[in-house]
């Protein structure tokens, strides 16, 4: 058995993992059935913050997935890169934007639902994207958001909130959205912005947006390729489309380390990220994505999923996924969006309340004591969270600006 093993080792090292040039008959029959049961994934960004993100991710690269901007600014719109664009409202907007009144970017959006059912049709799940506070974004996503259930897709909301120094009435705007949204929302992440300068101080405005835009980013491409890219787990839409129905509230984290304790330190790092604003505890679903270097064990992925799980409610669904990339020797990234949680942004917007608590004490995340292999070692030196050259220039949006060279 043990030489069984010990070839195999070698060979998988040695030899490129490479499938014999075979084909069956039966090959193009199989190809058309699945293309014809392939998931439909869609990615929608909504005004223009919304836009941006559709753009830094098909800068990133995202693969076997849809992007559509959607905007009321025929401008803005030309300049995003995506695989679809609509321009909604055309009657009431013109193509210059609502003016920053919700009510007039839910008009556009009731405009052109025809063109926005047509698009969605057929879609499995559909990961919508704004950031809330403006007109377009905050007004036509609830809208698209119905739509897209009528239709039956999973729908799951990832949604920014402004920083507060854009202003009460801004924050105003997107809690009354958001409450919205999150009953339009099989689950709904939101992303504070005043949370990536507790990451990033003294960051300008300008180049925090580009950060927001990079974390909603790299969340969704995380989450999308789970099931879409092979890793080395694999995880099937099936299961996602499981964890995200009905997922409610959500959170997102990330953490990373390349440290001795490199699997534990990343889920610990991901776990004090400040991103996290909402004690996962009581978590009824998770979705972790392991990006690793090739020097990665499984026994180091168990590791990270095992330290989650125990921080999760016991019965929580936790799907997992892990991929080798190269250029990351000696590291580990961890993606972490927990389901069902209790959001303080959620639950202040669907309480009226609209001054969100901007600090949450961050003691309600819980500390996860570490049984395997780091018995007596729970004191980990704590590296800080990702995002760290704050004051890093940026002449333009379409640069490469990754959390990963931040
Ligand atoms: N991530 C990110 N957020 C942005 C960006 N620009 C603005 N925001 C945020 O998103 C909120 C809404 O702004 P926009 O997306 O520009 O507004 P819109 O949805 O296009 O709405 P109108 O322009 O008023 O029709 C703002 O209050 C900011 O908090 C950006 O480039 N990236
Ligand atoms: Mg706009």
């Amino acid at each position: 058995m043990k030489s069984i093993i010990k070839s195999a080792y070698k060979r998988a090292e040695e030899e490129p993992i490479e499938t014999p040039d075979k084909v069956a008959p039966e090959d193009s029959m199989l190809k058309e059935f699945v293309e014809k049961v392939k998931a439909r994934i869609v990615i929608m960004g909504i005004g223009g913050a919304g836009s941006n993100t559709i753009t830094r991710l098909n800068a990133i690269g995202i693969d076997s997935v849809e992007t559509i901007a959607v905007n009321t600014d025929a401008q803005h719109l030309l300049t995003t890169s995506a695989d679809r664009k609509i321009l909604i409202g055309k009657e009431v907007c013109g193509g210059n934007g609502s003016g920053g009144d919700p009510r007039i970017g839910e008009e556009a959006a009731r405009e052109s639902s025809e063109d926005i059912k047509e698009i969605l049709a057929g879609t499995d799940i559909l990961f919508l994207m704004a950031g809330l506070g403006g007109g377009t974004g905050t007004g036509a996503s609830p809208v698209i958001a119905d739509i897209a259930k009528q239709l039956g897709a999973v729908v799951v909301s990832i949604v920014t909130l402004p920083f507060s120094a854009e202003g009460m009435k801004k924050k105003e705007i997107a809690m009354e959205g958001l409450a919205r949204l999150a009953k339009s929302s099989d689950t709904i992440v939101v992303v504070n912005n005043d949370r990536i300068l507790d990451i990033a101080k003294e960051l300008p405005l300008y180049q925090a947006f580009f950060i927001s835009d990079e974390i909603v980013a790299r969340a969704v491409k995380g989450m999308v390729e789970i099931v879409m890219k092979p890793g080395l787990i694999n995880v099937d839409l099936a299961d996602l489309r499981n964890v995200l129905e009905k997922g409610g509230p959500a959170v997102l984290t990330f953490g990373e380390s390349d440290g001795e304790n490199r699997a534990i330190e990343a889920v610990d790092d991901a776990l004090e990220n400040p991103l996290l604003d909402a004690d996962i505890s009581g978590g009824k679903a998770a979705i972790i994505n392991i990006t690793s270097g090739p020097d990665f064990s499984l026994n180091e992925m168990e590791q990270i999923v095992e330290t989650i799980v125990g921080s999760l409610d016991p019965n929580a669904n936790v799907i997992w996924g892990a991929r080798i990339d190269e250029s990351l020797k000696g590291s580990v990234q961890v993606l972490l969006v927990v389901t069902g949680v209790a959001s303080p942004s959620v639950e202040a917007a669907l309480q009226g309340e609209f001054e969100a608590p901007a600090t949450l004490e961050r003691t309600t995340v819980p500390k996860v004591e570490v049984k395997t292999k780091l018995k007596g070692k729970k004191t980990l030196e704590r590296k800080t969270v990702p995002i760290r050259q704050a004051g890093k220039k940026r002449e333009s949006y379409s640069g490469d600006f990754g959390i990963d060279e931040l």
